[in-house]
């Protein structure tokens, strides 16, 4: 940690440090490079931080190459976006139709040919659910390198799906993965295992995507009204600067203080901007 870093800087760290996809990483290291402090002590940091820039970078461009340039997005809606990747058969429009009520199963193997997307709700939380086609071409993969989170979903009967799903993982450098077998025939499946057609342990793998994905919800408030309903979703680790600037950059401009109920010392004490908030936390936010 370079000597005499200002706020910028540890905020950009801490961006970076939380960023899940490739885009975020290189956004948030440029943005930590910028931020960074221009005096001698300091010269190595920078020399690092921009090597990690270029090969990051250099992982973009050959993933692009990989897919001769044809890149498929599904535009984010919710607080996350979630891939299910695997082979033909899997389950993957079963478990897409179980935890969000979108997809067709069908036995045919490869049925699903472009991506097919569905809400699922977390408690109050909207998490976007996406299919990968199983020809697991690059243009469909490139989907997933954007996402917060992977699932790889694999027949529990079919173990060998592991460590082919294993190579994939490793060829298209995906990190945030939730593995999950399908428990389609009576074998007994080894790790985490779910039923995607009849909804066996789905709870628990929405538990799972939801602890993975690392974020906290807040609900805002205004003073003298109801809490918001609708949560407003944020990087773990967030403090009460990020959700004023979330809710409108006046609010970070003309911002006094915060009462909060939940991560504060007792029910709706006031904080300051560095105040770290917690899942379910409300937020009171004072403007002068
Ligand atoms: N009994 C049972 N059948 C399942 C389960 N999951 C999937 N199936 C069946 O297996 C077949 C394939 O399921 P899909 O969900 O279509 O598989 P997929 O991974 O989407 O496969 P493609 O998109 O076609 O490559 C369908 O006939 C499903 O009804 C399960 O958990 N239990
Ligand atoms: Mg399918």
């Amino acid at each position: 940690m370079p000597v005499n870093a200002g706020y910028e800087y540890f905020a950009a760290q801490r961006k970076y440090q939380e960023a899940r996809t490739l885009d975020e990483k290189i956004r948030a290291l440029e943005e930590l490079i910028k931020a960074a402090p221009g005096h001698k002590g300091a010269e190595n940091v920078l020399a690092q931080l921009k090597t990690k820039l270029a090969r990051l970078k250099a992982q973009k461009t050959a993933a692009r190459k990989k897919s001769g340039g044809r890149v498929t997005t599904v535009p984010k809606t919710g607080a996350a976006q979630v891939c299910i990747v695997g082979f033909a058969n899997a389950g993957k429009s079963e478990l897409l139709r179980t935890l969000t009520g979108v997809g067709e199963p069908s036995p045919t193997p490869y049925a699903t040919k472009t991506p097919r997307v569905g809400m699922m709700l977390y408690e109050d939380v909207q998490i976007q659910v996406v299919e990968i086609p199983s020809g697991m071409s690059s243009e469909f993969l490139s989907i997933a390198h954007n996402a917060e989170l992977v699932i790889f979903l694999y027949d529990a009967a079919k173990t060998e799906d592991v460590e082919r799903l294993m190579k994939i993982a490793e060829d298209e450098n995906l990190e945030n993965i939730l593995w999950a077998a399908n428990v389609i025939s009576e074998k007994k499946a080894v790790g985490f295992a779910v039923n995607a057609a009849s909804g066996d342990n789905v709870d628990e793998l929405k538990r799972m995507v939801w602890q993975r994905l690392r974020l906290v919800r807040v609900y805002t408030k205004i003073a003298g009204k109801k809490a918001e309903t609708r949560p407003l979703t944020l990087p773990k680790g967030s403090t009460v600067r990020d959700v004023a600037r979330d809710v409108h950059k006046d609010f970070l401009k003309n911002f006094k203080f915060a009462r909060v109920w939940g991560s504060a010392k007792f029910p709706g004490a006031q904080v300051g901007l560095d105040h770290v908030v917690r899942d379910k936390d409300i937020i009171e936010l004072h403007v002068g």
